[in-house]
């Protein structure tokens, strides 16, 4: 019997499983070099802990691994139903509120150790957290594709930790009761992309106006294994201000409040790292609520014991 402990958690309704115990032993190294571990020798831990019968598609998962860096308060692998992450959001946000949880780490900053490079958190007084994330930054703008019913889409493709194609969307409301119909959509905008030139986007982004007041924009988020972001997608809101902050749209330390599919919001604010390249710093806040510890066990006699 395997036994692995985590902590459940959600930031602004998206939810992050955090494995504090009894994860796979990747050994030392570069993080991006355990990751193909993970991958290659353990992957059956990563669908045990987020697919069925114990996950669901929409869990993203966070394996805590000791840092290469010792300024870093922990290192941390995400992988969804699919595969991996390089950087997630608000899985950051939630693996600092675990980490308080857990007794620790208090208020005050926090670097952690991603894949993708290092990430500094700040945990507010209030329970709230910062991340500043990896370097974002735009490739392409004004990228035309042709999308089965939907005709020619024009979106941006941007870096935030993962890869984005970026749409004003002008379809049907982001609305949950369109949820289907904007998943569909985006699969087919995201096959799109793929085939336009960009392989390399695994996250599709659509922007349509605010509802709450202060909110600057709604957004619905598909992600890599076809669920969609109950948060406004921490990695997805840093693509965004990448693609301000090229626009000239939104200054520099200006605060951008993303709103999501289920109306809950991220805090977004950027520095220049390289005006010249579009290089940017961004700053996401937001706040998670620890669910439930739990021990999942995997009885090896159980014929789905590591998942579906
Ligand atoms: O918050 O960056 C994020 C994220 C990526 C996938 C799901 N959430």
């Amino acid at each position: 019997m395997h036994r692995i402990r985590v902590v459940d958690s959600h930031t602004a309704g998206e939810p992050t499983r955090v494995v504090v115990d009894g994860g796979p032993e990747l050994g030392g190294g570069p993080l991006d070099e355990r990751v193909c571990a993970f991958r290659d020798r353990h992957d059956r831990f990563r669908r045990a802990i987020v697919n069925e019968p114990r996950g669901s598609d929409v869990l993203v998962g966070a394996l805590l691994v000791e840092p290469t860096d010792a300024a870093c308060a922990a290192g941390v692998i995400f992988f969804n139903n699919v595969g991996y992450l390089g950087m997630c959001g608000h899985g950051t946000i939630g693996v600092v509120a675990t980490l308080a949880h857990l007794g620790r780490i208090t208020p005050g900053e926090h670097r952690l150790e991603t894949p993708v490079g290092i990430v500094a958190t700040t945990l507010h007084d209030d329970g709230r957290a910062s991340v500043t994330n990896v370097p974002s930054y735009r490739k392409a703008k004004d990228v035309s594709v042709d999308v089965p019913g939907a005709g020619r889409v024009i979106g941006d493709v941007a870096w935030g930790g993962n890869w984005f194609f970026l749409v004003e969307h002008r379809g049907e409301t982001l609305d949950l009761a369109n949820v289907d119909a904007l998943v569909a959509h985006s699969k087919l905008v995201r096959a799109a992309a793929n085939a336009g030139g960009f392989p390399e986007v695994d996250h599709v982004e659509l922007f349509g106006p605010p509802t709450l007041r202060g909110a600057n924009s709604r957004n619905f988020v598909l992600c890599p294994g076809g669920a969609y972001d109950r948060s406004p997608c921490g990695t997805g809101t840093s693509a965004k201000l990448a693609c301000l902050a090229a626009d000239g749209k939104l200054a520099e330390g200006d605060p951008w409040v993303q709103e999501s599919i289920v109306g809950s919001t991220f805090e977004g604010q950027f520095a220049w790292l390289d005006r010249a390249a579009g290089t940017i710093a961004p700053t996401i806040t937001g706040r998670a609520f620890v669910t439930a510890e739990a021990t999942l066990l995997v009885d090896e006699r159980d014929p789905l014991a590591w998942g579906l």
